[in-house]
């Protein structure tokens, strides 16, 4: 019979995919959104129509919401990715970033030890927990599952906050639940503020006529000097997927294990198409965050050892996947415009 799964911030880059690949798993998912006034579906508008695939209206903030869908479905796995997810919002938002990352989950552990204890459950943790911390091995400087933690955004503490509230409803309650320390995953449906996707879409813009003469803008960035270990958010949701596998629920770190700055994003993307990137950007220093996390490294040999768990996109497979997607869904908007106006597109300065 298919397993049923529950999967929160499904209208997101990581809900998306993994939905993609539960249902390829024969999965019947059951993907939460929030009430929205604009469509918010299109990562997931492939599988509107899927016969397994349904949707439903849930809020995490809301304990009741929580209680009622759990209560509902009572799921075999549980996905838990729904989150304020970006670390500069935080610190501008950090009462809301609060309510969703760490009041959200206690109200979905509440429901679970409540409505369906028998449920799996992951929780979207994250390598900004470590912050400015790191160990220093053979291989210079990483970050692992003995790693100290010493978040420094508003982000990092609720979701340190979430990581170790899942672990004591684990070992007070007997809850098959556990936490994914997942570093930075990226792809072509990474939100457009996020830094790899604000680069991709400015290259695919630049490219195809947008930025041309009177419209010209150039790229801004903060902080080009940080250090990020980037994946491919399809290799990571496997992760997620695999740790509900196991006979007893354990917290893994994944990652690349391959670490690059921004500088070097910026390079490899602009390169693709022989572009100097210094040519076009502009330091903005108002994009500077109050605290940065200056270096992540993950070391995921227990998610390997244990797990079985290998990324398969190479970062720079992962850079061209996202400047060609950018680049080939801007080019379809300009040939729209060119065939509906006769003409070049007509410079808009943000499509
Ligand atoms: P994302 O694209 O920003 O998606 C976040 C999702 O959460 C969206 O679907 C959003 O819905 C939903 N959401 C926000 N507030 C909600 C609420 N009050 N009730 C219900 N849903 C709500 O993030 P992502 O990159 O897919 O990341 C998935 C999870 O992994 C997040 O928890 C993130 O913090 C964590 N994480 C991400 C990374 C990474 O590199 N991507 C690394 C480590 C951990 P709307 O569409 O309505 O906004
Ligand atoms: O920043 C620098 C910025 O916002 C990466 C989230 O998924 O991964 C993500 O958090 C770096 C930082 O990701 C801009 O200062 C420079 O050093 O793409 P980001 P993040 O902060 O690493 C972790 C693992 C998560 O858990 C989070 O949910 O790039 N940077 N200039 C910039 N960043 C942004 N966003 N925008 C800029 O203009």
């Amino acid at each position: 019979m298919s397993r049923a799964a529950l999967v929160t911030g499904v209208t997101g880059q990581d809900g998306s995919y993994l939905s993609d690949y539960l249902l390829d798993n024969d999965y019947n998912v059951i993907g939460l959104h929030r009430r929205s006034s604009t469509n918010s579906f299109m990562r997931i508008q492939h599988l509107l129509e899927h016969p397994n695939f349904k949707l439903e209206e849930f809020d995490i903030t809301d304990p009741s919401d929580c209680s009622r869908i759990l209560e509902k479905y009572t799921p075999d796995e549980f996905y838990n990715l729904a989150a304020q997810s970006h670390v500069g919002t935080s610190f501008k938002q950090p009462f809301t970033t609060f309510e969703i990352n760490t009041t959200g989950v206690i109200n979905l552990l509440e429901a679970l030890k409540a409505r369906s204890p028998k449920t799996r459950f992951y929780q979207a943790s994250t390598s900004e927990m470590f912050g400015e911390n790191y160990t220093i091995g053979n291989d210079g400087k990483y970050q692992n599952e003995d790693t100290p933690f010493a978040p420094q955004s508003p982000y990092a503490v609720a979701k340190l906050a979430s990581h170790r509230m899942v672990q004591i409803y684990r070992e007070s309650y007997g809850l098959y639940a556990c936490c994914g320390i997942l570093f930075n995953h990226e792809s072509p449906r990474r939100g457009e503020n996020f830094v790899t996707r604000k680069i991709t879409k400015y290259i695919g813009q630049l490219l195809n006529g947008f930025l041309r003469d009177s419209h010209y803008r150039p790229l801004k960035l903060g902080n080009i000097y940080a250090y990020r270990d980037w994946g491919h958010a399809k290799d990571f949701v496997r992760a997620m997927h695999m740790m509900l596998q196991q006979d007893s629920p354990e917290d893994f770190v994944v990652a690349t294990g391959s670490t690059h700055t921004v500088k070097e994003f910026l390079e490899i993307s602009f390169g693709l198409f022989n572009l100097n990137y210094e040519d076009y950007l502009e330091i903005d220093p108002s994009l500077y965050r109050p605290a940065e996390v200056d270096y992540l490294k993950g070391d995921s040999t227990r998610a390997r050892d244990i797990l079985g768990w290998e990324p398969e996109i190479s970062f720079k497979d992962l850079v061209s996947d996202m400047v060609y997607s950018d680049f080939e869904s801007a080019n379809q908007i300009a040939r729209h415009l060119n065939a509906s106006f006769g003409g070049p597109p007509p410079g808009l300065a943000n499509v």
